[in-house]
């Protein structure tokens, strides 16, 4: 078999969402690394067609828009394959993500966001990927910072639309930039409900939704900094901070699997009772602190600095990308 066939048993998963909602992001956060293209303004252009193949020993990518070569994963090279390729043809990623179980293998396609104005090409991809592409999935990324647009809403029609077409297609939806949210002004659950009840309204009747709150950007950096990948100060001071409040409320208030949400929040509390015990990380981060605030303790009353490795971990499994991950893999069993 070729290293980018896909394998019979494959799962396929459309990323769908509004520009910058944080589609890319997301797969970042799952894979640990920043090599999908991500960023404020319209960014990925195209399809990326990535492989996740449990027995993959390299991430390795090809764009057939140019040749059948194949090349090392890296983020520079999908930053310049981006908006070069020929109409509706993927690149394509075979790699392996880490933290995912290892049975089955999955195929995400990261998709542009199709409400830009200036790009109309964007949307014709991604209507591509939703309407013809061999899906088994849809992950509707929304963004917490940016509900209810109009955007979004016709988006969602259209998602609905196809999901009845193709004869019902399971969705997930997962509700990104939790860090947006002061949990003492604005209750997730009630967030969470609306988004629910919502649903309903766009997807065939009887499609049961569940709703995962993730911070993937937070994600993507607290395994980033596990793995001491150089990080932008903006990154650092991102991913200096969290609330566990709001982790907690929204673990709580996601809409998933009980065994999910239990699992969850044991290894919250392990990794809450080996903070105490967790020296290594100590130094290095409080050193990338100081560098940015140097007399700063703590900017905001109701925020955690992240000092140490077991904060980090904390952090990780808080941020709800291990809950996303807990429910993948119910996927494969
Ligand atoms: N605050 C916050 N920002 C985030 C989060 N996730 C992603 N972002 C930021 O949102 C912006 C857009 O993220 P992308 O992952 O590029 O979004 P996208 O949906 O792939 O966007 P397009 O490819 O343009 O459709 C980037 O600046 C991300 O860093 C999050 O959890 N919290
Ligand atoms: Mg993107």
């Amino acid at each position: 078999m070729g290293v980018f066939d896909i394998p019979d048993a494959a799962l396929h998963i459309l990323m769908l969402g509004c520009m910058s909602s944080g589609k890319s992001t997301i797969l970042n956060a799952l894979l640990g690394r920043g090599v999908f293209p991500a960023g404020n303004r319209a960014t990925t252009a195209q399809i990326f067609r990535i492989i996740h193949d449990p027995r993959s020993q390299e991430a390795v990518c090809r764009n057939l828009s140019e040749s059948e070569e194949r090349f090392p994963l890296s983020r520079e090279r999908l930053a310049a394959w981006n908006g070069t390729m020929r109409e509706n043809v993927p690149a394509d990623i075979r790699l392996f993500f880490p933290h995912l179980e290892k049975r089955r293998p999955l195929v995400f396609y990261d998709t542009p966001g199709p409400n830009t104005s200036k790009y109309g090409a964007h949307r014709g991809e991604t209507y591509f990927a939703l309407e013809k592409l061999p899906l088994t999935h849809i992950f509707l990324v929304l963004d917490m910072a940016q509900l209810h647009t109009r955007d979004e809403e016709a988006l969602l029609r259209d998602m609905g639309r196809v999901m009845e077409e193709r004869g019902g297609i399971p969705l997930l939806v997962i509700l990104n930039k939790a860090d947006v949210i002061d949990v003492d002004k604005e209750p997730v659950q009630e967030i969470i409900q609306e988004i629910q009840e919502d649903m309903s309204g766009y997807v065939p009747a009887g499609t049961h939704v569940d709703v995962i709150p993730v911070m993937a950007r937070g994600a993507e950096i607290w395994r980033r900094m596990i793995d001491r990948d150089a990080l932008t100060t903006f990154e650092i001071e991102f991913g200096q901070y969290i609330d566990w409040r709001l982790c907690q409320a929204m673990l709580e208030a996601a809409v998933m699997p009980d065994a999910i949400r239990s699992s969850v929040a044991e290894q919250m509390e392990e990794w809450r009772r080996l903070q105490k015990f967790s020296q290594v990380f100590k130094g290095s981060l409080e050193y990338l602190a100081h560098r940015i605030h140097p007399e700063a303790e703590i900017i905001n009353k109701n925020m955690s600095k992240i000092l140490d490795y077991a904060d980090c971990r904390r952090a990780i499994t808080g941020s709800g990308i291990v809950a996303l991950e807990a429910w993948i893999d119910t996927l494969t069993a």
